[in-house]
């Protein structure tokens, strides 16, 4: 469904399908690959992909960085890191909200307009989907509210547990 006069929309699926300018993966630190949605995104694009990170060396938490898309049908991958949720406490949250800042702006300054994102940390790592989705909500309503270049972003969900969290989110915004 489509919020925000069409600026952000909410599909269920698999990310690595999406013709978008860049797609967001939830990386680790290494940007070596891994498991979820990262490992589909390495399998789709190709070893380029991993060559190319092999390269940047690494990423800190709520960082994010920008290669090619090789076989991806998206043109760019923006590689972020969330963090481990250890009950919040943690500066959690700051690092989230800074993931969703920093791969935008990455976007924003190379001019893509298309980005895609998925449920950033909720997998593997732990964050709370209602948490982390209202943080994603706000800092991409916030961020395109100053960037008109970007047109539109996607939020992915893997479920319809998980569209459901952002499509109520999303209806807020
Ligand atoms: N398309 C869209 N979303 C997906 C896909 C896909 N193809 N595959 C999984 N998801 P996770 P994290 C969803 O675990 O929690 C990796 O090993 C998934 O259902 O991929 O940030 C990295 O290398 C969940 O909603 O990422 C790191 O070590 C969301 O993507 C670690 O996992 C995120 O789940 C990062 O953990």
């Amino acid at each position: 469904m489509d919020h925000l006069d069409g600026r952000i929309r909410v599909v269920r699926g698999d990310i690595t399908s999406l013709t978008v300018d860049a797609i967001v993966n939830a990386a680790n630190r290494t940007l070596l690959g891994g498991g979820g949605v990262d490992g589909a995104i390495h399998r789709a694009a190709g070893p380029g992909l991993l060559d190319e990170c092999r390269g940047i060396g690494g990423c800190p938490t709520g960082e994010a960085r920008l290669t090619g898309g090789y076989r991806l049908p998206a043109r760019h991958v923006i590689h972020t890191v969330g963090p481990v949720w250890h009950g919040g406490a943690r500066g959690e949250p700051d690092q989230l909200a800074a993931c969703y800042r920093n791969s935008l702006a990455l976007a924003a300054k190379q001019g893509l307009r298309t980005v895609a994102f998925p449920a950033i940390s909720t997998g593997v790592y732990g964050y709370p989907i209602e948490d982390a989705t209202r943080i994603a909500v706000r800092e991409v309503a916030a961020f395109l509210a100053g960037h008109p270049g970007i047109e539109q972003v996607t939020f992915v969900c893997f479920s319809d547990r998980d569209a459901a969290v952002y499509e109520r989110e999303c209806s807020r915004a």
